[in-house]
């Protein structure tokens, strides 16, 4: 089993409902949720003029490896009906692995930790919550 930490980020419909999904989906595929912080909301960061986002993280096990993962991430994003217009543009739901054990992984899909983590407000105090 590998201990993942991922953040969660949803400024569309309704956005906490739409997080409880994703993590109800992740759960269903071998994603065993372990801790989830508080939902808290905060205002956008970066990309065009956009509603406020609702973020979340949570820690996980799983048996995935991180580009399986990766892959259920993106069938999840894509089943709650996530489009990818503009960089850092409204969505839906945006699910972003932060740490996979203490792993290092730079590819053109996937860079853990997540690069730009330690940056944002929104990924790291729901993630101190559950560290
Ligand atoms: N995600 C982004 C860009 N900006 N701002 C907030 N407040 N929350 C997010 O989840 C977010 C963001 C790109 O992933
Ligand atoms: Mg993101
Ligand atoms: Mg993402």
């Amino acid at each position: 089993m590998h201990k993942v930490f991922l953040s969660f980020g949803s400024n569309l419909g309704d956005r906490t409902q739409n997080i409880r999904i994703a993590i109800t989906g992740l759960s269903q595929h071998g994603v065993q949720l372990i801790r989830c912080s508080s939902f808290i909301e905060t205002d956008p960061v970066g990309g065009p003029p956009q509603p406020k986002y609702i973020n979340a993280a949570a820690a996980v096990e799983t048996d995935l490896s991180p580009h399986e993962l990766l892959k259920l991430i993106h069938v999840i994003e894509h089943e709650l009906g996530r489009v990818r217009t503009t960089v850092n543009g409204p969505r839906t739901i945006d699910i972003d692995i932060l740490l996979y054990d203490n792993i290092k992984i730079q590819s053109d899909e996937l860079t853990i930790p997540h690069p730009r983590m330690n940056e944002r407000d929104f990924v790291l105090k729901p993630l101190k919550e559950i560290q």
